[in-house]
This record gives C-alpha cells, structure tokens and sequence, in this order.
C-alpha cells in the first residue's frame, strides 16, 4: 500500500513539473510505471482465480455460461412443467447452448433420459420455435423432429443423443428445465 502511494505521489509530482526534468526522473518514472504494470497483471490474475459463486442466478436457479437453469426433480406433462416453471418465475428453458445445459443436466444426476424444454409446435404442425421466438434450427436428432404417430408437439432434450433435440408426447411425464431469465 505505502509502495503505491509513493508511486502515485512520484507520478503526480511529474505531472506537475513539466518537462520532465532530467534523465533520472525519466528513469525513475519508467520504473514506477512498470511497477503499477506489475500490479495491474497480479490484480487480473486474482480476478480470474475467483471462484465462480453463481450468484448471478437467483437460488434455486444455477449459471451455466451467462444463463440460469434449474433441473426438476419431478416429473409433470410438457403444459405442467410450464406452469411449475413460470411459478418460480421463469419459465422453460430455452438455452443459447444447448450442448452446455445438456452437460449441466448430466452433471446434476437429476434426469437419466430425457427433460422437456422450452418450445412446442402446437399452434403449427412443423413449426420451431423457441419459446423466446428464436427458431430452432440446429442440434436436432437424426430424423427429427418426426411428429411421430402424428402426435409429437413438445420438446425435450435426450440425454443419450447426439445431437440430442427431439420432438415427444407432450402429454408424456418428464422431468424438465426451468429458466430464470436475467
Ligand atoms: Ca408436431
Ligand atoms: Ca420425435
């Protein structure tokens, strides 16, 4: 501490004598100015070895990258899960990175098959679309979605699949994923 205040004392007093007079001083600022160059790296350093407390999401909800999840433990029909959602304030997932919520899934042990997420095509046979409005246009399972049977309508996320989006029986009890949108 008393080292910086001398270094900001030195740099403040050669702002004030302009030009900078003399090859010494010249010296003696350019190993101040490495000197807070030091710092400045150790401080970026310590930033970075911060532990990721994710605090960014509110409890129950855990980050995953820059968005916030939380993985049920029961298991309701896709219209349930919605309204269990949208009850703790979110509402179902609709990830920017499918492949790290499915990741997260797995690391949390919760679900072992399959978890509906955020997107249906009820209101329009064959029609994606996350529930925020983005089309779904990539990480589909081979195939689908398929509508199989004429009666696929709701997303869920296949733990054993790759790629692992697949169209299912909304009516179907599945464990799911919330989202808390920040
Ligand atoms: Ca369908
Ligand atoms: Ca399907």
């Amino acid at each position: 501490m008393f080292a910086q205040l001398a270094i900001i004392a030195l740099l403040a007093a050669s702002i004030s004598q302009q030009p900078v007079q003399g090859r010494g001083q010249k010296e003696d600022l350019l190993i101040a100015v490495g000197t807070l160059e030091e710092q400045v790296q150790e401080l970026k350093q310590k930033i970075v070895a911060l532990p990721n407390t994710g605090a960014l999401c509110p409890y129950p909800y855990q980050q995953v990258l820059d968005e916030c999840f939380y993985v049920s433990k029961v298991s309701l029909n896709w219209n349930q899960a919605r309204q269990y959602c949208q009850g703790m304030q979110g509402d179902l997932a609709t990830p920017r990175n499918v492949y790290a919520l499915k990741s997260y899934v797995i690391e949390t042990g919760a679900a072992s098959t399959q978890v509906w997420l955020g997107a249906t095509d009820q209101s329009s046979e064959g029609t994606w679309n996350w529930l925020d409005g983005r089309p779904i246009t990539s990480d589909w399972a081979n195939g689908m979605p398929d509508n199989y049977s004429g009666n696929e309508n709701c997303l869920d996320l296949r733990i054993k699949w790759h790629p692992p989006l697949n169209d299912s029986v909304c009516e179907v009890a599945e464990r799911f994923v919330c989202q808390y949108n920040l």
